[in-house]
């Protein structure tokens, strides 16, 4: 069954066209920096919200029809949805997917029900994959929607829910090792808390960093070699999240000697609510080796809470793909971590979305190596610092220099000269020169 039958395929156009399902930035074999865009930019589906998402919100029903012709919450459900996500994405030209364990199928009352379904669907999505050539992303267990976890999951108070948390891992390890993910997430949406009154922080902390372990030890038996993820959030659906964001997930990491198989998930929207830009995120990421992978994506800044839109501001896309192309690329992906707007309820509105959003990344990468090419900031940034390249500045930064030395070098001034302009609009000028 076809579900999409109003597109073949959408492909690249270019900046004139005016055919709503086309591409005009977003050419998959152009090459830049002797990479295809392809391969710059490793694009996923997010199952949740492109297959599951049908517009309910806190105040009314879902607007968009995703039963995909079978009645939802069965295996006819799952199974439809898995023929009209590979359809999706070969039409989109997305060659990765990113998924929850309870998106694929419905979650039984047993788990060992859930599992069994688990094994069925992936065998299911494995022949899909082959046909098509599409391939996981990453995986992640669902430990923030079932009652069970109102207290957290890694961080909850009973040792039988913690259990049947690492039962919902091992699985989603299982399935993301089958389906040779690239990655594996760990959001911690209910780990975090409410009030201290009633939390040990530390007891919790560390029962996170243990089950975080445990995760490690068993992924790595199994063979899975990709990368494990924290994907930092500062609150939402918890008043305070542990993994606030990145320096707070990386120092957790560390404290825990999790650093070497953990990097992280960037979520634009989730660095706004943080009160930092998407930029700085990646940043820190990225001078600490833990960039990982990527939820592309972007908040609404008038709103305090997780929107999760396509992304469309090329202000924000240019500056994460200057923060890519520094780091060197991703070991992840961009994973659209993104829904339609509910009045946007149709089979066209998903497509026009990704469209959006896609778009909006080809151009980001486009500028953002128009400004490296450019060198002008990169120039500026070399420059501004070069009083530590010789004399007592390069001795600072050898290691070589006392505190007395410097002293005694200050005192022989008796006075300090104002250090240079940081020159912020100028630089603001550059970029919108190379935007526009
Ligand atoms: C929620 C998170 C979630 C993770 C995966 O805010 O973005 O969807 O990406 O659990
Ligand atoms: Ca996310
Ligand atoms: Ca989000």
């Amino acid at each position: 069954m076809e579900f999409f039958q109003f597109i073949d395929k959408v492909k690249f156009e270019g900046k004139e066209s005016k055919n709503p399902f086309a591409f005009r930035y977003y050419d998959k074999d152009r090459v830049i920096f002797g990479k295809k865009m392809s391969e710059h930019l490793p694009f996923a589906m997010a199952w949740w919200h492109t297959l599951g998402a049908c517009g309910v919100d806190m105040f009314g029903a879902g607007t968009a029809d995703k039963s995909f012709d079978s009645e939802k919450a069965t295996m006819a459900h799952a199974k439809a949805k898995v023929d009209a996500g590979f359809e999706f994405m070969s039409k989109m030209g997305i060659e990765y997917f990113c998924f929850h364990d309870v998106d694929l199928v419905p979650e039984d009352e047993d788990i060992n029900v859930t599992n069994a379904r688990l094994d069925e669907i992936s065998d299911y999505i494995l022949i899909k994959m082959k046909e098509t050539g599409i391939k996981c992303l990453w995986g992640t267990a669902n430990m923030f929607g079932n009652p069970k976890f109102m207290n957290g999951a890694g961080s909850t108070n009973s040792a039988e829910v913690y259990c049947f948390a690492a039962a919902q891992i091992k699985k989603a390890l299982d399935i993301t090792v089958k389906l040779g993910g690239r990655g594996y997430v760990f959001w911690g949406g209910r780990e975090g808390y409410e009030s201290l009154l009633n939390t040990d922080v530390k007891f919790e902390q560390e029962n996170i960093a243990r089950l975080m372990k445990m995760a490690v030890e068993y992924g790595r038996k199994i063979g899975f070699t990709g990368d494990f993820y924290i994907e930092p959030k500062p609150k939402e659906p918890m008043k305070h999240q542990y993994d606030f964001d990145a320096a707070t997930a990386i120092g957790f990491l560390r404290q825990y000697g999790l650093d070497k198989d953990f990097k992280l998930n960037i979520e634009a929207n989730h660095a706004t609510l943080a009160g930092h830009t998407f930029q700085h995120e990646l940043r820190i990421s990225a001078i600490n080796g833990m960039l990982g992978s990527i939820d592309a994506n972007q908040g609404d800044l008038l709103l305090g809470w997780d929107t999760d839109e396509f992304p469309f501001d090329v202000y924000e896309a240019t500056m994460c793909m200057y923060e890519v192309l520094k780091a060197g690329g991703l070991t992840g992906g961009f994973n659209f971590d993104a829904k339609n707007r509910r009045p946007s309820n149709t089979f066209e509105d998903m497509f026009y979305g990704h469209i959006l959003a896609m778009d909006t990344f080809a151009l980001g990468l486009i500028k953002a190596a128009e400004l490296i090419e450019d060198g002008r900031i990169d120039d500026f940034i070399k420059d501004k610092y070069a009083s530590f390249n010789e004399g007592i500045g390069e001795r600072i930064v050898q290691g070589e220099a006392t505190l007395e030395e410097l002293s005694d070098y200050a005192c022989g001034k008796r006075v300090t000269i104002n250090p240079d302009s940081g020159r912020q609009e100028y630089l603001q000028t550059i970029l919108n020169q190379i935007l526009f």
